[in-house]
């Protein structure tokens, strides 16, 4: 990898990727919707529409490898999140198919699945149970990273990412929770690993309270520093007395899935 584009280099992701990444690969192409700081050495500064296709193929001409944490990072407007995140990542797909992009690292969400019980625990096989517009496009995002690795053989690493932070700030935060030391590790893997074709790994840190198996990306060599246990006594103790949803409580999703719900019966 010679040339890596982060795409929402502005968001908290990629902010925090600019960082751990600085000097990992000779040059690092940062874009935004928004105004980016400046360059520093070894960086490029764009500034793209995601869902301006002649933007998005001068914003990732002669790059070997994208990130891709662009577009809607929650629940929103269905034309926001088809602008964002469905006609925004198809741009970003095709386009990189044109230049000859041989990686992309996708930053889905736990909010593809959300509306698992968080009884059970999921691994990187399970069909979607989107909780939101916002995870149905995630879903939509791994759909489209399977035909472009199938067809045209791009490397992909989908990472379903929990909440990155430096520390977990609620309880259900304490069951998906990655740092940004576990996921820089994670987003390495996706762009160095020799035998990627097309994989689902969670985007967690070792948290003992987990919902997930993650042994895929374990196979691939993730090995998390991380876990939320620490934190767990602050996290409850300040959470203590609240009353919680019961649709939230029950599944993986929390707020996403209990938000506009209207069914009467819930689904195991
Ligand atoms: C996500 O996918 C969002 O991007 C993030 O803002 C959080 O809401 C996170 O999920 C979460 O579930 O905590």
């Amino acid at each position: 990898m010679k040339r890596v584009l982060i795409t929402g280099a502005g968001g908290g992701i990629g902010r925090s990727l600019r960082d751990t990444l600085r000097g990992v690969y000779p040059v690092l192409r940062l874009s935004d919707r928004i105004t980016l700081p400046p360059a520093r050495e070894g960086e490029e500064v764009d500034r793209t529409e995601l869902s301006d296709m002649a933007a998005v193929e001068g914003m990732v001409a002669d790059v070997d490898g994208i990130i891709h944490l662009g577009g809607i990072s929650g629940e929103n407007e269905w034309p926001v999140i088809l602008d964002g995140n469905i006609i925004g990542l198809y741009n970003v797909f095709e386009a990189g198919r044109r230049a000859g992009v041989k990686r992309i690292v996708f930053a889905t969400s736990n909010h593809a699945v959300g509306f698992y019980p968080r009884a059970e625990t999921i691994d990187h096989r399970v069909v979607p149970r989107p909780d939101s517009r916002y995870g149905v496009s995630k879903a939509f995002g791994e759909a489209l990273a399977s035909l472009y690795s199938d067809k045209h053989g791009i490397g992909v690493l989908c990472t379903r990412i929990g909440n990155f932070g430096t520390k977990p700030i609620d309880k259900r935060r304490l069951s998906i929770w990655i740092s940004p030391r576990d996921y820089t590790q994670l987003v390495r893997i996706g762009l160095e690993h020799p035998d990627i074709r097309y994989e689902i790994v969670y985007g967690v840190s070792k948290n003992q309270r987990s919902w997930y198996d993650n042994s895929n990306a374990e196979r691939l060599g993730y090995r998390p520093q991380d876990d939320s246990e620490p934190y767990a006594g602050a996290v409850l103790a300040a959470e203590a007395g609240q009353s919680a949803d019961p649709i939230a409580e029950h599944y993986q999703g929390g707020t996403f899935c209990a938000a506009e719900y209207t069914a009467k019966t819930p689904r195991p």
